[in-house]
């Protein structure tokens, strides 16, 4: 802190936007930090126009970075999802969209120093469980370099590519033990390679699978049924009961409209997403190569282009085993982020809930 102000960065990263900071700017005590954080981003209004969140969830997001004690790490990523219309902060899920600025963030604020032409930040994502990721950020004359030519969908302009590359995970990739399931009467696939994603195909929801994110938002009775799902999910998948959780995503699958291996759409889980998180993505193409799940295609590529309402995702995923016993290999995906601005955040004064 500094005076009443904290310091923050913000940055777009990957499709969506969010606040950054180091971990030593803010209170160590968990509570003490979330009412922080509702009170910076405009928290519980809806709209957050007394804060700088952006009034939806991928417009609502923090990031804490720190130093590493992992000796396999440089920086430490915690993600937080401030939610937009409730006094909500939760740390059950991470976002790799915001991930793709914490390498840049990190090289900024000095945790990383810059190795040449690109630098690699080695990060551990800490929620909601320990996970590696490596990201590659272009560091031309020692300074991050935002601007570039790589164009990424759900966003509109091109900048410098960032790369991620995920190692194996640790986890089974389907998460209930099974390929198929049914809950609230409808046939899903669970799967999870880093986001939990529950697959439902469109047909077996009623949809086309490609329709605007705002018309299905209106369909109340589509996001009845998605939540029903969602709620039997939850505790199948091992993340209990998950009402008041960001996680599972559910993604309504549809064959692809343009060369791609999959048509989605994704709740994430209320709003429904204007491209598509980029672990969930990771998801996505998991379970369209294994066989024998709702999603599955033998024409698919690799990379696996996953199709959105803005675009497509390409997405390197290997998977080892087979059947319920199938685990990641290892993932790739290239991102974009940008440096938006750098200063103090000045919070509302009071509590976040009152
Ligand atoms: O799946 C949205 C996003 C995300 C999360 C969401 C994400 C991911 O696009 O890794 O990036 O699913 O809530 O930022």
């Amino acid at each position: 802190m500094s005076g009443d102000g904290v310091r923050c960065m913000q940055m777009r990263g990957g499709s969506s936007k969010g606040a950054y900071f180091l971990t030593a700017d803010l209170p160590a005590d968990p509570h003490e930090r979330d009412d922080l954080l509702l009170r910076v981003l405009g928290s519980p209004d809806e709209r957050q126009v007394d804060g700088i969140g952006g009034g939806h969830p991928l417009t609502s997001k923090v990031a804490l970075v720190g130093p590493s004690p992992d000796g396999g790490a440089d920086v430490d990523y915690l993600f937080l999802q401030v939610v937009p219309g409730r006094a909500v902060v939760t740390d059950a899920q991470t976002c790799g969209n915001l991930l793709a600025g914490v390498g840049p963030f990190a090289i900024e604020r000095g945790l990383v120093p810059v190795s040449g032409e690109t630098t690699a930040v080695r990060i551990r994502v800490v929620n909601p469980a320990v996970s590696f990721v490596e990201a590659t950020v272009r560091t031309p004359g020692g300074r991050v370099r935002y601007d570039g030519d790589t164009a990424m969908a759900g966003t509109p302009f091109p900048a410098a590519p960032i790369h991620l590359e995920f190692p194996a995970g640790d986890g089974p990739v389907f998460p209930t033990g099974r390929l198929v399931d049914r809950f609230a009467g409808v046939e899903v696939t669970c799967v999870d390679a880093g986001m939990p994603v529950v697959l439902v195909r469109a047909a077996d929801l009623g949809v086309g699978g490609d329709e605007p994110p705002e018309a299905l938002e209106a369909d109340a009775g589509l996001r009845a049924k998605v939540e029903a799902v969602r709620l039997e999910a939850g505790p199948a998948m091992g993340l209990g009961d998950v009402r008041d959780t960001t996680v599972p995503k559910v993604t309504i699958v549809s064959p692809p409209r343009h060369d791609g291996a999959v048509t989605t759409r994704t709740f994430i889980p209320h709003r429904v997403h204007t491209a598509i998180g980029v672990l969930g993505a990771v998801s996505v193409a998991a379970g369209v190569l294994a066989p024998g799940t709702v999603a599955s295609t033998t024409t698919v590529g690799d990379p696996v282009r996953v199709e959105h309402p803005t675009g497509f995702f390409d997405v390197s995923v290997e998977l080892d085993g087979d059947g319920t016993g199938t685990r990641l290999r290892r993932g790739a995906v290239v991102r974009t982020a940008r440096k938006l601005s750098d200063g103090l955040v000045w919070p509302r004064s009071g509590k976040a809930s009152g």
